[in-house]
């Protein structure tokens, strides 16, 4: 049994080091493997560079002064399907027949429309062994963002919140509450860094008065996104400070000032999430986090625009105040976090 699983594992945790840099494109993870040894490896490493099998390839020919009689009787395994086009950088699928390697392991296929099955198709054209799906679902889960994107025309779409034990939000709409501590802050921190937008309503913005950006963790700040119908938020909130680019969707103009993007919808009566979520898909926005507040979050999940929810479940009660949505959603995963004597509950709706 060839050890596919381990050099696959291998691919996926290349893959993972573009978080946060390649969107909007995947991330992809390659290994060359000869006799059961690996000899060169790379990843897709940022937006319009190299793709994986390149940085792989280059790597054997740096490294190697037989590298093209290695390369003739070697494996190379690839988390997704390798490209058939031209786009910023030439089809990884004929850099592969270039160098006669004659096997080639691939996780899944690239539903990216001038891929699609192409890439692999070309492969098996020119008389190379191709395996697909060697840990799929992995590496599905790994690119659910570009998959979403590819698929529904619009962005992968977290929900944060935090709840109180009994289900509240906070005591009422204009009151700051804090139910989650320093572990689940840096955590969000993490989290924020990992998506291309952050998403408040005006409520949050007003009450929280958030920077939404990256502090307590190492990694870029995501751009921010506002809702604010009739412009009311004061330019002294923190949104406001021009550090991050940040959109603004409301009824009243579209116009650009500094770092803030005012983006006006023609009906904000009507799908205003459908509309927000196809304007960030026309901006190249892959991901969105939406961290509030209540009716915010509510509009997303009445429409059923949402993948992923990520909750903290507190010890505190509150006996009333706004109520947390309800959401049905598979996979319930919990777990402890740090000392904050607070719960992660994760759900997602597809996988
Ligand atoms: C691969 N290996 O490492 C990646 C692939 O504009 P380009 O040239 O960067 O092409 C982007 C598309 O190529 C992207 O939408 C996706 O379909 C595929 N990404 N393919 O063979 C890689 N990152
Ligand atoms: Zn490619």
């Amino acid at each position: 049994m060839p050890n596919h699983h381990k050099y696959l594992q291998r691919c996926l945790e290349l893959a993972s080091l573009g978080m946060g840099y390649v969107s909007p494109n995947p991330m992809v993870g390659a290994v060359i493997v000869h006799n059961d040894t690996i000899i060169g490896e790379g990843y897709h490493q940022k937006y319009g560079e190299a793709h994986a099998e390149v940085n792989a390839v280059n790597s054997v020919l740096t490294k190697h002064d037989n590298a093209e009689e290695l390369l003739r009787e070697s494996t190379i395994y690839v988390s997704l399907e390798p490209c058939a086009h031209y786009g910023k950088t030439p089809p990884c699928a004929d850099l592969i027949i270039k160098h006669r390697i004659p096997k080639v392991v691939i996780g899944c296929r690239d539903p990216f429309l001038q891929v699609n099955g192409k890439g692999i198709e070309k492969l098996h054209d020119a008389g190379i062994e191709v395996i697909t799906g060697v840990m799929e679902k992995e590496c599905l889960a790994l690119n659910r963002r570009f998959f979403t994107r590819v698929q529904k025309q619009r962005p992968y779409i977290i929900l944060k919140w935090a709840q109180t034990q009994d289900g509240f939000f906070a005591p009422d709409n204009d009151s700051q509450y804090w139910i989650s501590g320093l572990e689940a802050r840096k955590l969000v921190h993490k989290w924020r860094s990992e998506e291309d937008a952050v998403l408040v309503g005006k409520n949050t913005a007003r009450v929280d008065n958030p920077q939404l950006n990256v502090r307590d963790w190492e990694g870029r700040s995501p751009k921010r996104v506002l809702i604010d119908r009739r412009l009311e938020l004061s330019h002294d909130l923190n949104l406001f400070d021009q550090l991050v680019e940040t959109l603004v969707f409301n009824e009243i103009k579209t116009d650009i000032e500094g770092k803030i993007k005012y983006i006006a919808l023609e009906d904000f009566d009507n799908y205003v999430p459908q509309y927000i979520m196809f304007q960030l898909y026309l901006q190249d926005i892959q991901s969105v986090i939406i961290e509030g507040g209540a009716a915010t979050l509510k509009s997303f999940i009445e429409t059923d625009l949402w993948d992923e929810a990520r909750i903290f479940a507190g010890n505190k009660t509150l006996g009333s105040g706004i109520q947390i949505p309800v959401i049905k959603g598979f996979n319930k995963e919990k777990y402890k976090i740090g000392d904050d004597d607070l719960e992660i509950i994760y759900q997602t709706k597809t996988h």
